[in-house]
């Protein structure tokens, strides 16, 4: 197994953390000043966040079937209960009035009195921050996944340099699990390029923000999909290069997996495009994953020049029970009764 030792500019430079574990609060990394454009607002998130929000969508109240669900039951590769999923659709995120496929955008929120939240108010869906300067990231049906649960999906954009990024959004699962299985789909925009061919590094799940101890999911060592755990970068084997096709962005969507447990000799695994590339184990942080920001940081774009590249993101899904698996396939179960002779 591979590893990389954190490099100092890799975790420091996140843009937000946690502030209030009870009110489930972000503000802004008032550390990072330099990795925002000088142009952009500050975000009001004390006037954001009032109090705290004590429901959750009912889609995500607990454990509950996916075939109930507003996905197509055959389109579904889940046979595995689901705490939380989401495809943006558009009863839950519909269109603006007079914005034909636009639902939000993160100016919504952090420059309007008073903001609007995606989609649901109560369904888990969250802004995370306002990054501006051209990078207002969207909730928009030019990003759906067409393979998957239709609706919109989630565009987020990424400027050149380092952490040089729109806001995000940010996940509130229903509650905190010490083991899970998350399953997502990623597009990054045909084109889309890094400094010397490959990328340093992205974030693109991070996990509870840094507060309490966080994990991410992206591009971790070795220009590969892997996990950080708070100290070390796990890279997979699976590289950006043979994921794309090449060192820039293919503009295709791709489905990502994972499983992680936390606390120390945590087994975690990885799955791109429903090849398992990653199972170790490893020192994960303790506690348990209650939320994650879609669409974090990265280093180093390039290419991009005044219109930033997107990333898109779409299809959440995350279980308990076990791996989901991408739309349309099956997951086989780990056989249990094999016998070593
Ligand atoms: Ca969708």
């Amino acid at each position: 197994m591979r590893s990389a030792k954190r490099s100092p500019e890799h975790y420091g430079q996140s843009f937000s953390r946690r502030a209030s574990r009870t009110h489930r609060c972000w503000i802004s990394d008032a550390t990072s000043p330099s990795t925002r454009p000088s142009t952009s607002p500050q975000p009001r998130h004390a006037e954001r966040y009032p109090a705290m929000k004590t429901l959750r969508i009912l889609l995500v109240s607990g454990v509950i079937s996916a075939g109930a669900l507003s996905w197509s039951a055959n389109s579904m590769a889940q046979t595995v209960p689901l705490v939380w999923q989401t495809t943006f659709d558009n009863v839950s995120c519909p269109d603006k009035p007079g914005t034909p496929g636009e639902h939000w955008r993160t100016s919504d929120y952090f420059l309007q009195t008073p903001g609007k939240d995606p989609c649901t108010t109560t369904d888990g869906i969250r802004p995370h921050q306002w990054i501006g300067n051209g990078m207002d990231d969207r909730i928009i049906a030019a990003a759906n996944n067409p393979a998957g649960g239709a609706g919109k999906g989630f565009r987020h954009y990424r400027g050149d340099g380092t952490n040089n990024g729109g806001g995000g959004f940010r996940i509130n699962l229903p509650a905190g699990y010490s083991e899970l299985w998350g399953r997502f789909y990623m597009r990054y925009q045909q084109g889309f390029a890094w400094t010397n061919g490959q990328p340093h590094y992205t974030k693109d799940l991070y996990v509870n923000v840094a507060t309490p101890s966080a994990w991410v999911f992206g591009i971790q060592g070795a220009a590969s999909w892997g996990i950080f755990n708070g100290s070390t970068s796990i890279p997979s084997s699976k590289t950006w290069a043979s994921t794309m096709g090449g060192s820039t962005g293919d503009g295709q969507w791709h489905c990502y997996e994972w499983h992680i447990r936390h606390g120390s000799n945590a087994l975690i695994e990885i799955w791109v495009d429903n090849v398992r590339v990653l199972s170790t184990i490893t020192n994960m942080p303790p506690g348990s994953t209650d939320g994650m920001a879609v669409g974090e940081n990265q280093n180093q774009v390039a290419g991009a020049g005044s219109t930033p590249w997107y990333t898109d993101y779409d299809d959440f899904a995350f279980s308990t029970a076990g791996r989901i698996g991408c739309i349309g396939s099956t997951v086989l179960a780990a056989p249990g009764n094999l016998r070593v002779q």
